[in-house]
């Protein structure tokens, strides 16, 4: 997979190059190009915002640096890359939908600061590419930058050969649309605090029941709402 990223903060993408995400990088497994989006202004304070048409606090991306950053990314015709604008105005960024991403050559993501991008930039590439607006979660951060590493991380390790056992993919929070059990090591006894019997003996069977109900049980406890409304187990 391929993923190119546009921002005015290349050295945010630094971390990219540690862990697992750093190995599959060097292994080839994936292409990640970091571009700053300065490189495409062409005044001498190499300007990327401005005061916002109608008025209101703080500032939006011109259009025309992005334009001309797409272009050279894009080049002629249709792209099949898909283009992600992390924004907390996007749609739910989910499990499924990184799997989903998983699935691509190629990924854009073009990270906007301050209150946003001129919206011309979003219609426009669509044109010419699959566009998503992707938001985190309901809350803000000051740019998309954090947002398109937590992106980028998510779907990288879905990427195949990325994560060395692909089993450890299966058995994880909301794979399953449940909370992931809780997990244990050695030593069996720890400051007075014993590891569950169940997960000492042995009987598989035991062992993925009880691991399923206490799935259910924090699922239930702290995010009700992935589970059926009818109250049926998931
Ligand atoms: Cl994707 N971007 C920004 N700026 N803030 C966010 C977000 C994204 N998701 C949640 N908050």
């Amino acid at each position: 997979m391929r993923v190119d990223i546009v921002t005015i903060f290349p050295e945010f993408f630094g971390v990219l190059d540690v862990s697992l995400l750093g190995r599959a990088r060097r292994e080839q497994l994936l292409e990640l190009h970091v571009h700053d989006l300065r490189e495409h202004t062409h005044d001498r304070h190499r300007t990327v915002d401005d005061t916002p048409y109608g008025g209101g606090a703080g500032m939006v991306m011109r259009p025309e640096p992005w334009g001309e950053a797409f272009d050279a990314l894009l080049g002629e015709g249709e792209s099949d890359a898909v283009v992600v604008f992390p924004t907390p105005a996007g749609v739910p960024f989910t499990q499924s939908l990184a799997r989903e991403l998983a699935e691509e050559s190629r990924l854009i993501f073009a990270c906007g600061r301050y209150e946003g991008i001129d919206a011309r930039v979003a219609e426009h590439v669509a044109t010419r590419a699959r566009v998503i607006e992707v938001s985190l979660g309901d809350y803000v951060l000051n740019g998309g930058e954090v947002a398109a590493m937590a992106m980028i991380e998510a779907i990288g390790r879905l990427v195949p050969g990325v994560v060395g056992n692909p089993a450890s993919l299966v058995e994880e929070s909301h794979e399953d649309g449940l909370l992931e059990h809780p997990s244990y090591t050695k030593p069996a006894v720890w400051r007075g605090l014993e590891v569950p019997e169940v997960l000492r003996g042995g009987n598989h069977g035991a062992i993925a029941a009880w691991r399923r109900e206490q799935a259910l049980e924090r699922t239930r406890r702290v995010r009700p709402d992935l589970l059926p409304a009818d109250g049926a187990d998931a």
